[in-house]
C-alpha cells in the first residue's frame, strides 16, 4: 500500500513514552525503564519492612518495653549510603541521556522553526517559503533540527514517541534533535499550561518519506490557487474585505496577518484548530459562524455572517489544498 497522508498510521495515539519511534525516545525510555525499576525495589523494600515489622514485633499480652538502642553506624551508613548512591547513579545517567538525546547544535541551522502561539502552532521552513499550522510534516531517517519559539506566554513542546520534551519561551530560542525512524501521524500536545484552551493544543506531526516530504515541501511552496467558482471567489473577496486578511495570511494574495495560523493550504490539512475536529465544511462553517462557541478564548473574534457568507468563505478556505 502506498502512504498517503490520508492513510498513514496514527503511531503513539496514546502518546506514550513507551511507544518510541526514534532513537531519542529509545534513550529515554532507558534512563525511564531505570528509574522504574529502581523506584520499584525501593517500593518493594519499604512496603516489605513494614509488612514485615508490624507482624514481627507487634505488641503480645505480657511484653515488656522493649530494649532502647540508640544510634546505629551500620545502619545509618546504610540509609544514608544507598539513596546517595541512587542519586549519583541517576544524575550522571540522565546527564548523559540529556546529551545523547539533545547534543549541542554547533553550527548547525534549523531544518524547522516552530512557534507556539495561544492556541496553535507555526511552523516555517528556513530556506522556503512555506508557513504553515498545526500540522508538522518532517522527513524520516534524518537528524533534524528544531528552533522552539513562542509568541505569547510559554508554551512546551512534547510528542512522547519522538523523545525530547522543550521549553518554548519568549524572547528565547530553544532547539531540539529529533530522528523520526518510520513514517506515520505522531501526536503530542503543549506541556506547559498556557492559558484557557491549553488542554486543545494538540500537535500532530506528519512523518514522511524524504520523497514524499519534498513533493509536500514543494507543494507548499507554491502561492495559493486562485478560486475556481463564484461561490469561492465571493469568499475570496469576503476574505479581503472582512478582516480576516489582517490576522491571516494567504500568499499569493493581499492577506499578510500574522495573527493567526497562516491558511496559503489550509484545504490540505486533515484537521483543523490544533487537532480539535477534522478539516470539513460543516467544522469550518461552525467555526466561522461563531469561534467563541466552537474554541472559546481563542483569539479570533465572532462576526456577525449570514448562513450565505460562511458558505462562501468557507468554499474559498476549502479550494486552498
Ligand atoms: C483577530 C485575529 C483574527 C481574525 C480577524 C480572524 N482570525 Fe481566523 N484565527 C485566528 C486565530 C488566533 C486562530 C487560531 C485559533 C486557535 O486554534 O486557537 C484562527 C483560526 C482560523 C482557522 C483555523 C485554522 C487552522 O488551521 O486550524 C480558520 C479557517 C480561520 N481562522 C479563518 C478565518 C476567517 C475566514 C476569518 C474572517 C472571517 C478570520 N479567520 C478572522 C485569528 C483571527
Ligand atoms: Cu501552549
Amino acid at each position: 500500500m502506498k502512504l498517503t497522508i490520508a492513510n498513514l498510521p496514527i503511531i503513539a495515539q496514546g502518546q506514550s513514552i513507551f511507544n518510541g519511534a526514534s532513537p531519542q525516545a529509545e534513550k529515554i525510555k532507558s534512563l525511564d525503564y531505570g528509574f522504574i525499576a529502581a523506584a520499584s525495589l525501593v517500593l518493594l523494600l519499604v512496603v516489605g519492612l513494614t509488612v514485615f515489622i508490624t507482624i514481627r514485633y507487634r505488641f503480645k499480652k505480657d511484653d515488656a518495653e522493649p530494649k532502647q538502642t540508640a544510634g546505629n553506624r551500620k545502619l545509618e551508613i546504610l540509609m544514608v549510603g544507598i539513596p546517595l548512591i541512587l542519586v549519583i547513579v541517576f544524575f550522571f545517567w540522565s546527564l548523559k541521556t540529556m546529551s545523547a538525546v539533545n547534543p549541542d547544535r554547533g553550527r548547525n541551522k534549523p531544518d524547522v522553526i516552530i512557534t507556539g502561539h495561544q492556541w496553535w502552532w507555526q511552523a516555517s521552513y528556513p530556506g522556503t517559503t512555506v508557513n504553515t499550522a498545526n500540522e508538522i510534516h518532517l522527513p524520516v531517517g534524518k537528524k533534524i533540527l528544531m528552533q522552539l519559539e513562542a509568541a505569547d506566554v510559554i508554551h512546551d513542546w512534547w510528542v512522547p514517541s519522538l523523545g525530547g520534551k522543550m521549553d518554548m519561551i519568549p524572547g528565547m530560542h530553544n532547539y531540539l534533535w529529533v530522528t523520526i525512524d518510520k513514517p506515520g501521524i505522531y501526536e503530542g500536545a503543549c506541556s506547559e499550561f498556557c492559558g484557557q484552551q491549553h488542554a486543545w493544543m494538540r500537535i500532530r506531526v506528519v512523518a514522511q518519506t524524504p520523497a514524499d516530504y519534498e513533493k509536500w515541501l514543494t507543494q507548499h511552496s507554491l502561492n495559493a490557487v486562485k478560486p475556481t467558482d463564484t461561490l469561492a471567489r465571493i469568499g475570496a473577496a469576503l476574505f479581503m474585505n472582512a478582516s480576516c486578511s489582517s490576522c491571516h495570511s494567504i500568499r499569493g494574495t493581499a492577506a499578510n496577518g500574522m495573527q493567526g495560523p497562516d491558511l496559503t493550504h489550509f484545504g490540505s490539512r486533515q484537521t483543523m484548530l490544533t487537532g480539535m475536529m477534522d478539516n470539513t465544511t460543516e467544522n469550518i462553517n461552525k467555526w466561522l459562524t461563531d469561534p467563541q462557541k466552537v474554541k472559546p478564548g481563542a483569539h479570533m473574534p465572532r462576526f456577525i455572517f449570514g448562513p450565505d457568507s460562511v458558505r462562501a468563505l468557507t468554499a474559498y478556505l476549502k479550494q486552498l489544498k
